[in-house]
């Protein structure tokens, strides 16, 4: 709808327009003016949430604003965009970010301040934004921060779950799992009930011909479902550039519910087609690194990529640009296989609707598209049943079969020798039921494939895509090593190190480009440095030895190491390995004498994650850690040489806490499992070590900061298929000091044995998949290094900062500069 406001009125538009606050008695009377218009309260009845409400609001008004120009500059300038599709973002919370980044919370807490209210009270009133599971989504969210800071011309486009990752409680040792509802004020976001797409599903296809006599296909019947905007602010650190998140909700078409059934009586069945309709984004997914298959998660898929394409193509018509300069303005990148789809829905849009021959979209289709692989984990790689397709989505099947059918042609001529080859790289798996690959469709219909670490796109070069590297070459396949965004994981969960690290760098600009980190390199041998930098370490454990008191009723010495492992809880990434090894420890310190304790190192193992609800053996893990935690904690022998917490429902607004708080973090995945990892970047540049292994980005930590400022055990991912086969095939003894921890488990020392039997066996009995036992001395060993080296805090101190001066490559900034250039082709918008 062109609805712009004539010329000779506009300069009462340009004269009213709203400024936002400059000024902390500007920011009180915006404050003030939301408090009792916008909520309805007054000074009589204004406690923290409203006042919270009023500040976010106040804020938001401000990043609209810049929200606006930003669009219409974009717009104005016609400037290609890149829209990151994402099922998942988890953003966490947006008030501190929203302050920090416009630079203004040091007059927000100042006007709070006189308005009767402490500024981490207000921050600490807001939900997270959980609209994730883990690395995955978390990624997602740092690119966002990236692009705008940067300047890119960009959009997200999700999925707005009505309840986000499940709240995770901990009773009698077990994950209880209770839902997220966060939407009940939710100042962020702006519904456009004007911005909606009806889209289809089910139905059938019936070819007819054309005015020309060319054949076409019709998707008829079934059922539409409404599409309805919601949009999020994105702002950039110190730039007015704010970008767009936008997040479909659906609902049902044609308005609320039929009438017809409601007033013959049939209130039942006629809410039943509006809750349908609402269940597609009503939740997100717990899994993590998991394809469960079910078919209301691929109609989520459908619905999300559907109208946000929709949404792509309306904006790009708009424009009246030939189809061909399409890859020329829209650049659209697929984290992970989630919206693979979009290849499918964007070929159908240019043939079926657009009258494009198939040639001429698919080479706009490919020129369009890069695809993003987070996983080599089998059991995550996606896969959808054919017959479901043909029930869902029966047009965009064949379109798959003709994608499909010309992708084996080209192949069959190129290696007319291999007729393996045909199978092994079809889109459609000749299986059992048939299957639809989506990875291998997400590299068909993409222009580049990029890994999320050095080590983890070599792997899916040289395993799972192989065959696809010789079709394709090289050069499709690249790397682009993942990266965090350092405004929130330094200076907003560490304001006291980013202020020092300020002083030493010539002010915040290191925010901006993080290489300016190798300054501090100078300051190593700074008396005076050292200390400040070790009383903030310390004044963070503080801060968290306060958050486990408060929360657990445990007291953890702040003086001993704190030893932390928190991300999703899987077989994986080795929670388990860690428990084993806290247990080692305490059946150590039991055989000591009271004189071979006075010499042992206190520690505190802290660990965090959920499991996802339907993973058993992850929730054994959970229960096996709280229970060593009740037994160990309680043990006079022990007294503060060791202490086991499971903190509750890690997420990212309790790592803004937890990950300050560091000494050593473990990162023990498997090698060759773990793709990148993304908060081993996070713990070191809080100044933290690591002790890990050689997978994921662990890999290039160890490259940057040096091998000296990193403790890595463990086997090499190259020898775990030989390690596999001999624990399959010959003999696998239990390694001698791990034996002796599943010999106090299963004496029941840590509750009912039978609870951890699976434990175990796993490791015992049933091939140690995740070659526990393989690993299991080596960790024990570099443990004990690691007590060693924390009695020599000087020195300890020394490798922190030095890591710390050289994390300056794991920005997601630069992360975002290389998408830019090598896969989307897109410069940064000036402002
Ligand atoms: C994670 C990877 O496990 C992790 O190593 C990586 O750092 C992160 O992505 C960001 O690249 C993944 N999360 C998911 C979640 C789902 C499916 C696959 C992966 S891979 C649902």
């Amino acid at each position: 709808v062109e609805a712009s406001i004539p010329e000779p009125q506009r300069e009462a538009w340009t004269k009213n327009q709203f400024d936002g606050f400059k000024n902390k008695d500007e920011f009180e009377k915006e404050v003030v003016r939301h408090v009792e218009t916008t909520l309805a309260r007054s000074m009589f009845n204004c406690d923290d949430v409203a006042a919270y409400s009023a500040t976010a609001l106040a804020f938001r008004d401000r990043l609209i604003k810049d929200w606006n120009k930003t669009q219409q500059r974009q717009t104005f300038t016609d400037s290609k965009r890149i829209y990151y599709l994402s099922l998942e973002f988890l953003m966490g919370r947006a008030l501190d970010n929203a302050m920090l980044n416009v630079k203004g919370k040091d007059i927000a807490k100042s006007a709070l301040d006189e308005l009767g209210f402490r500024i981490e009270d207000i921050i600490g009133q807001e939900n997270d934004a959980a609209l994730g599971n883990g690395g995955l989504g978390r990624l997602a969210a740092c690119f966002l921060d990236s692009m705008a800071s940067l300047n890119y011309p960009a959009w997200g486009y999700g999925l707005r779950y009505r309840y986000g990752i499940f709240k995770q409680e901990i009773i009698d040792g077990y994950q209880v799992e209770v839902p997220d509802y966060w939407l009940d004020f939710n100042p962020w976001e702006f519904p456009r009930h004007d911005v909606t797409v009806d889209i289809q599903f089910y139905g059938h296809v019936r070819k007819s011909q054309d005015a020309n006599g060319k054949t076409v296909a019709n998707w008829e019947g079934g059922e539409t479902v409404t599409a309805v905007a919601y949009d999020m602010p994105i702002p950039g650190y110190d730039t007015p550039s704010t970008n767009n998140l936008r997040l479909w909700s659906s609902k049902a078409a044609s308005g609320e519910f039929d009438f017809q059934k409601f007033n013959s009586g049939e209130y039942e069945s006629s809410v039943a087609d509006q809750q349908r309709a609402e269940t597609i984004s009503a939740v997100l997914y717990p899994n993590d690194n998991l394809d469960r298959g079910k078919e209301l998660r691929l109609k989520q898929q459908y619905f999300w990529v559907a109208a946000s394409l929709y949404d792509i193509v309306r904006r790009f018509k708009k424009s009246k640009r030939a189809w061909r300069e399409f890859p020329d303005q829209v650049a659209i990148q697929l984290n992970d296989t989630h919206p693979t789809l979009a290849v499918v829905e964007l070929q159908r849009i240019l043939i079926d609707k657009e009258g494009l021959e198939w040639d001429e979209a698919w080479a706009i289709v490919t020129a369009t598209f890069g695809y993003t692989n987070h996983t080599v984990l089998p059991e995550a790689l996606e896969k959808w049943p054919v017959g479901l397709f043909q029930h869902l989505l029966p047009r965009h099947l064949q379109i798959i079969y003709d994608i499909n059918l010309f992708f084996l042609q080209s192949v069959e001529k190129r290696f007319p020798d291999d007729r393996d080859m045909l199978s092994r790289v079809s889109i459609i798996e000749e299986s059992q039921p048939k299957m639809v690959r989506m990875a291998y469709l997400a590299i068909v219909g993409s222009h580049k494939v990029n890994g999320v670490a050095e080590l983890h796109s070599d792997l899916i070069q040289t395993t799972i895509f192989k065959d696809f590297v010789k079709i394709y070459g090289a050069d499709k396949f690249t790397n682009v090593t993942n990266g965090i965004t350092p405004r929130r994981w330094l200076h907003q969960a560490n304001p006291r190190l980013s202020e020092l690290i300020a002083s030493k760098t010539g002010g915040y600009d290191y925010l901006k480009d993080l290489t300016t980190l190798n300054k501090l390199e100078q300051y190593v041998d700074d008396k005076a440095f050292r200390k400040e930098w070790a009383e903030i370490k310390y004044a963070n454990k503080v801060r968290l030895a306060k958050y486990i008191k408060s929360t657990l009723d445990i007291t953890v010495n702040p003086a001993a190491l704190f030893d932390v492992q928190v991300k999703r809880i899987h077989e994986y990434k080795r929670q388990q390995l860690n428990i084993f090894g806290v247990i080692y420890r305490y059946l150590q310190i039991k055989e000591m004498s009271a004189e071979e304790r006075k010499k042992q190192a206190p520690r505190v193992s802290i660990f965090g994650g959920k499991a996802a609800p339907g993973y058993w053996m992850a929730k054994q893990i959970i229960h096996l850690i709280n229970n060593v935690g009740s037994v160990v904690n309680k043990d006079p022998d022990v007294g503060d040489l060791l202490k086991v917490i499971f903190l509750e429902d890690y997420n990212v607004s309790k790592a803004e806490i937890i990950i300050p708080a560091s000494d050593l973090s473990e990162h023990i995945s498997t090698a060759g499992t773990e793709a990148s990892g993304t908060s081993n970047m996070k713990f070191v540049l809080n100044g933290g070590l690591i002790i890990g292994t050689c997978d994921g980005a662990n890999i290039e930590i160890t490259r940057e900061i040096g091998q000296e400022n990193i403790f890595l055990f463990g086997t090499l991912s190259e020898d775990v298929e030989d390690l596999r086969h001999n624990h399959t095939y010959g003999k696998h003894a239990v390694d001698s000091g791990l034996q002796k921890v599943f010999d106090a488990i299963t004496s029941g020392k840590f509750g009912d044995a039978n609870d951890f039997g699976a434990l175990v066996s796993a490791v015992r009995d049933h091939g140690d998949y995740y070659l526990v036992s393989d690993d299991f001395q080596s960790y024990i060993d570099t443990q004990k290094m690691v007590d060693e080296e924390y009695k020599n805090q000087e020195e300890w101190v020394s490798k922190c900062i030095r890591s710390v001066a050289r994390m300056g490559f794991f920005s997601s900034d630069r992360c975002i500069n290389e998408y830019a250039e090598e896969i989307w082709n897109i410069e940064p918008l000036a402002v």
